[in-house]
């Protein structure tokens, strides 16, 4: 199947425009793929649908010259449009069956998690990965309640599937969340509201492989 040889990643970016005021989407996210950025998501929350495809459109021709794996937040309909390779969805959205009848067996399925539970209940539905956060709070995604270190501990211990941990993480915390048991990381506006988003992405990725050499 298409989609297993995408679960690979260790460094997941999501757009977030609203960190990089007066620089372009496909500008700060070509830096992370220059950085080594290995999966890229699109996440536009207050853009139009017209807006929203044409952004995907973008980021899809990008991701595809540097072979990354493109997902989209919310749309399934641009996940098909665009051909992209997969769909991020919440809790709240799409059941993952349905978004799979939609999209097929080639691509990708990600939820978002706030508990073990939940995140039992995506493996046992068909993930192919779940997101575990906020770890920390996160003006990225106000509101929600930070799940801490203790969710990645047990994911780590009890999720069988590619799990990615989310929310406030830095260049000052990623240690923590590698030590709590965290092998794939998504920073958002650590990476995209950087001056320079390459070499955040480096820096990140040499924390993931020091955590790997240390196990
Ligand atoms: N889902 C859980 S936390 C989050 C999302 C989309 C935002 C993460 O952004 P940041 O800037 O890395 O805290
Ligand atoms: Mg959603």
């Amino acid at each position: 199947m298409q989609r297993e040889k995408w679960k690979d990643f260790r460094l997941y970016v999501i757009t977030a425009e609203a960190n990089h005021p007066g620089r372009s989407l496909v500008d700060v996210m070509e830096r992370t793929l220059i950085g080594g950025a290995q999966i890229v998501q699109l996440r536009n929350k207050t853009g139009s649908r017209a807006e929203v495809l044409e952004q995907a459109r973008s980021l899809r021709a990008l991701t595809r010259k540097y072979g990354v794996p493109f997902i989209i937040n919310d749309y399934p309909d641009i996940v098909l449009e665009t051909d992209a390779d997969g769909v991020h969805l919440g809790q709240e959205d799409l059941p993952i069956g349905e978004a799979r009848r939609l999209l097929g067996p080639d691509r990708m399925i990600g939820i978002s998690t706030h508990s073990l539970d939940q995140a039992l209940k995506a493996e046992r539905e068909g993930a192919d990965y779940i997101g575990v956060g906020p770890v920390y709070p996160t003006d990225t995604k106000p509101g929600r309640k930070a799940v801490t270190t203790s969710y990645v501990t047990e994911a780590a211990r009890h999720v069988t599937i590619p799990f990615v941990a989310i929310g406030g993480i830095t260049l000052g915390n990623v240690d923590r969340v590698l030590d709590a048991g965290a092998r794939r990381i998504c920073a958002v506006s650590a990476i995209v509201g950087s001056e320079d988003p390459a070499a955040a992405c480096r820096s990140f990725l040499s924390r993931i492989e020091a955590a790997d050499a240390a196990q």
